[in-house]
């Protein structure tokens, strides 16, 4: 076996893929990086759903490290649209010459470990192959679409649309019947922009999530320059927070306080901006059953007073799960969209969605007709990307089936059992604000490839007491959260696929900055904790 035709390979030309990128030539390797889709952007490629934007701000959300960029991209939006990001990440990609090593509509089908060679064997879904001595993933967290579990999907003869795969053409729902299935965060927004136009729509719900106001505003160029000039301070503000983002949590408990300052601060937080009423709430919110419960009865008040039809407005309050324990969407209008007399709610879980029709959809109670379909029923997260390519490690040994029961990393980078390989945003990472934990995540890989590198090694691979240990360490640290006690895709449940009906913990839960402790200690400990040779 002879050398590999690349240093490394890099799946996927997302945000982290593409900082990857750029790590690695200036450590003057070859790298190539496969992209399945036909441009840069990863999610922000994909999800051209109408009403797709960020829910972080937007300048919390670009890239940090690279000053060049900081001093020339003005964002026109606290929270940028997707067409604007997606604009973005392709001013990066020229701006660094990324193109030239990303090879486009490039799914990879295989990739396995070739001990006598040192190096990963990957294969494309054409059958064309490659081998490089490392392999990283940038396959993302929430990148594996899943088709819901209905029956009679094909049957339908209008326009039907997944979210996650939307066209690049422009989608007209003028005068027309429109259906969306799923009311996730993607659910929400695409909800509130059809709504704007279409001549009817029905959305079928299952679950519904607490959402809260984006108040979301033009970022005027005076503005701009401000946000500009205190780039340092905000980038340090979201290295100390818990998930990178710019709100943080507030020190007071909530029955610290009276009932009157507790809802002066929740008033406060709702008609702010962003994440603040998620993450930067009073510190037990997202642990302390009681304040949960307090702070959920006023966000239901919330909903209640935004929607017209009470019984509406009950079917849209979560009964199954607190405020917070699951991923909450940021909305515009969103309440209010159900005021309109050409929209209805169907709650699903007392009238079924049996089967799609050809010219609609038929649920225990009635048959629906439209003009088009909207699929936002999300992805199979965290691990399903993973799922989705046959990785082999060590003795031929598959990666989906070493997670059967759950995945097992160390630092949620190494698995043992598949040297050389590298994951960004894999499981058991701090996921957060993601641009600022992929930043982190590219910058220590990038190290350890230029560690090994000046060591003249050519495998790493975590040691299993290396992955036990953390794995347990990223179960106990999950003890206690709220959100570790409800079905949703941060606890690795979808129903649509097979096998995932158990919670697992897919996420590093606690702070990024004790994340980012843990794994500087590995590096500057000279990765004991891996083999190397
Ligand atoms: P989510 O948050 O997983 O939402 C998917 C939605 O689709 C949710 O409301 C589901 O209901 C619903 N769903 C899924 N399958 C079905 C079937 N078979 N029938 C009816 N309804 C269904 O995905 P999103 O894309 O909205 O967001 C994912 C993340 O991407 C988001 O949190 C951001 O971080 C970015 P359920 O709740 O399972 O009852």
């Amino acid at each position: 076996m002879g050398q590999p035709d690349h240093d490394a390979i890099v799946i996927g030309a997302g945000m982290s893929g593409l900082y990857q990128l750029h790590r690695l030539r200036e450590l003057g390797m070859k790298v190539l990086v496969l992209e399945a889709g036909s441009g840069v952007g990863g999610t922000w490629y994909w999800n051209r759903y109408p009403g797709a934007r960020f829910d972080s701000e937007s300048y919390s959300y670009g890239y940090s490290w690279s000053q060049e960029l900081l001093a020339e991209w003005d964002w026109s939006e606290h929270f940028a649209p997707q067409p604007e990001t997606e604009r973005y990440l392709n001013h990066v990609a020229d701006t660094f010459d990324l193109r030239r090593d990303i090879r486009f509509a490039s799914r990879v089908a295989r990739a396995h470990w070739d001990e006598a060679g040192r190096q990963w064997s990957l294969a494309l879904t054409d059958g064309t192959t490659f081998t490089a001595r490392f392999l990283v993933t940038a396959i993302g967290p929430l990148s594996a679409p899943v088709v819901p579990r209905i029956a009679g999907l094909d049957d339908f003869k209008g326009e039907a649309y997944y979210t996650a795969t939307w066209p690049k053409h422009a989608v007209s729902f003028v005068g027309k019947r429109v259906a969306v299935i799923g009311t996730g965060a993607t659910g929400v927004q695409t909800i509130q922009e059809v709504a704007k136009t279409a001549g009817s729509l029905t959305v079928f719900q299952r679950t519904p999530n607490w959402c809260a106001p984006l108040l979301n505003r033009p970022i005027p160029k005076a503005e701009m320059a401000a946000i500009r000039a205190g780039y340092p301070a905000l980038f340090e503000r979201c290295q100390q927070t818990f998930g990178g983002f710019i709100h943080t949590a507030d020190p007071r408990a909530t029955f610290e306080v009276s009932r009157e300052e507790r809802e002066a601060f929740w008033e406060k937080l709702y008609n702010e901006p962003g994440f603040g009423i998620w993450v930067g709430n009073f510190s037990d919110v997202l642990v302390d059953r009681a304040a949960n419960a307090e702070l959920s009865e006023f966000v239901a008040r919330k909903i209640r007073g935004r929607v017209r039809d009470q019984a509406v407005a009950e079917k849209l309050i979560p009964k199954n799960h607190g405020f917070g324990t699951r991923r909450v969407p940021l909305e515009t209008r969103y309440y209010e969209v159900y005021n309109q007399p050409n929209v209805r709610l169907v709650d699903i879980t007392e009238t079924p969605i049996e089967r799609i029709t050809a010219c609609g959809l038929r649920t225990s109670a009635e048959a629906f007709a439209f003009d088009v379909i909207i699929y936002a029923t999300g992805f199979d997260a965290v691990t399903g990307s993973f799922d989705r390519i046959d990785i082999r490690g060590t003795g031929g040994r598959r990666l989906c089936d070493k997670w059967a029961g759950g995945p097992q990393t160390f630092l949620g980078v190494q698995v043992d059992g598949f040297p050389n390989m590298m994951m960004l945003m894999g499981p058991h990472t701090a996921l957060g604000n993601l641009p600022r934990s992929i930043e982190y995540n590219v910058e220590w890989v990038t190290r350890l490839l230029a560690f090994l590198r000046s060591r003249g090694h050519t495998r790493a691979e975590a040691t299993a007491t290396a992955v036990q240990a953390w794995t347990e360490h990223v179960k106990a640290m999950g003890q206690g959260l709220l959100s570790n006690e409800v079905d949703s895709w941060m606890t690795g449940v979808n129903r649509n696929v097979a096998g995932k009906d158990v919670r697992i913990i897919a996420r590093y839960s606690g702070t990024a900055p004790e994340y980012r402790r843990h794994c500087d200690a590995v590096a500057a400990g000279g990765y004991r904790e891996l083999a190397l040779g």
